[in-house]
């Protein structure tokens, strides 16, 4: 087999980029581990950046989340049983979209269909060949056969833990790693979201944040220890350790009902660095990851496709290396801010178990200062709608 780019990994990132070259007459083969339905199943993202929206768009899978995505002008924030808003649309004069990401990545599915596009599922043992020279190739096992894809390009979007970024020789690359001590329990439910926005919550007996998919379609969170399991609570436990740290009102406001999906996610920060090695080019969650307050790991990853979109177009419709020369650095620059911004959300939010008296005021202080402040306001809200591409 022959493509012009072979793309590891069927998440957002690689359907994304895959739909966006096609539709400029770009071929690509995007090689799969898992089937479409397990790819469907993961509950992940549920908040999209404006860029990530207009994204959607110029790949023509705009119009089921314009009809049914969320527009959110602002979210609020409640710590110590006191409750803000942030106003996104008055402080920047922008706004994000509640869309999760399964549908997001049903939307890109249904579109690959449509086109015709490539997708080969059940892939094992991909190895990536040849980066460092003109001819690379990708090998892999489908059906018990072994296969080889020759292509121009191999790119990376095969998640954190994926092949691609292991083909980068450990002296090639340097990698920045912070991970929290503790994780987020994620529950999903059949019931009414508590408020029509989300609510971020610094407890003393940790984060919470109640998020959304639709009407009849909750998310919410806990902060957790790391060594706890899903199992560990029963549905009565979460809505009641839930109703603890979120504010009173919020409390009692709040629809309990059976969780359809539980699951625990680990905190961590992570940037592999450079993104791009000859002809292999890293995105996504293959070359960074974000702890999961401030909403920026799926928009990350979109702002990588970005650049390398672009570059990908600059070189094959305009015969200009530019863009893909520049994508490692371009792509950086951007994924950097978004780990301070998560970071940072997450440090002002979360309890730690080593956490003095000391640490506690100054989050409290982090947070009155956020409350008066609109310079303060102006900045998360410029960071969470998402900067520039
Ligand atoms: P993915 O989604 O991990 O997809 C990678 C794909 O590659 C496949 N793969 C391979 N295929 C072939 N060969 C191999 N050797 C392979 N190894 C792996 C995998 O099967 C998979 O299909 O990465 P991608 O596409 O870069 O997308 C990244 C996003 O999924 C991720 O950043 C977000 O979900 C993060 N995230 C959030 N991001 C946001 O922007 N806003 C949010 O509100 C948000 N909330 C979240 C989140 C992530 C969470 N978890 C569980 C980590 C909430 C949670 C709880
Ligand atoms: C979600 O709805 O899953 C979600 C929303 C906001 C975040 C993280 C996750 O910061």
């Amino acid at each position: 087999m022959r493509t012009q780019v072979c793309i590891i990994g069927a998440g957002p990132s690689g359907l994304l980029l895959s739909q966006l070259l096609h539709r400029q007459g770009i071929d690509t083969i995007v090689l799969e581990r898992k089937t479409k339905d397990y790819v469907l199943g993961r509950i992940r993202a549920g908040v999209l950046e404006r860029g990530f929206v207009d994204l959607m768009h110029e790949a023509g899978v705009g119009d089921r989340m314009q009809a049914e995505g969320y527009v959110h002008d602002g979210t609020l924030i409640a710590y110590d049983n006191r409750q803000f808003r942030i106003d996104f649309r008055a402080l920047t004069d922008s706004s994000v979209m509640v869309y999760g990401q399964t549908e997001v990545t049903r939307d890109l599915y249904a579109a690959r269909e449509a086109m015709g596009g490539a997708i080969l599922y059940n892939v094992e043992d991909v190895q990536i060949q040849g980066v460092e020279w003109q001819t690379p190739f990708v090998e892999f096992h489908q059906a018990g056969q072994c296969k080889r894809i020759d292509c121009d390009y191999v790119v990376g979007c095969d998640g954190f833990h994926g092949v691609s970024r292991k083909t980068i020789p450990d002296a090639k690359r340097q990698e920045f790693e912070k991970v929290y001590p503790f994780g987020w329990l994620g529950v999903l439910s059949e019931t009414p979201p508590v408020h029509h926005e989300l609510i971020y919550a610094n407890s003393e007996r940790g984060f919470a944040l109640c998020s959304m998919r639709n009407e009849n379609l909750s998310r919410y969170y806990i902060q957790c220890p790391l060594d706890q399991k899903p199992d560990d609570w029963s549905d009565a436990a979460f809505w009641e350790e839930l109703k603890r740290r979120i504010p009173e009102e919020a409390a009692e406001r709040l629809i309990t009902g059976p969780s359809i999906e539980k699951s625990i996610a680990p905190l961590r920060s992570f940037v592999t660095e450079p993104m791009r090695w000859g002809r292999l080019f890293l995105c996504g969650d293959a070359a960074h990851i974000v702890p999961p307050t401030g909403a920026k790991g799926l928009n990350t990853a979109a702002s990588d496709i970005y650049y390398l979109y672009h570059g990908m177009v600059q070189h094959y419709l305009h015969k200009d290396g530019e863009g893909l020369e520049r994508y490692s650095e371009k792509a950086l620059a951007r994924v950097w801010k978004a780990e301070r911004f998560s970071w940072w959300m997450s440090n002002l939010l979360h309890q730690y178990p080593d956490q003095g008296a000391f640490d506690r005021k100054m989050q409290l202080a982090d947070l009155a200062y956020l409350e008066q402040s609109k310079v303060a306001q102006t900045s998360l809200a410029e960071n969470y709608v998402g900067l520039p591409y």
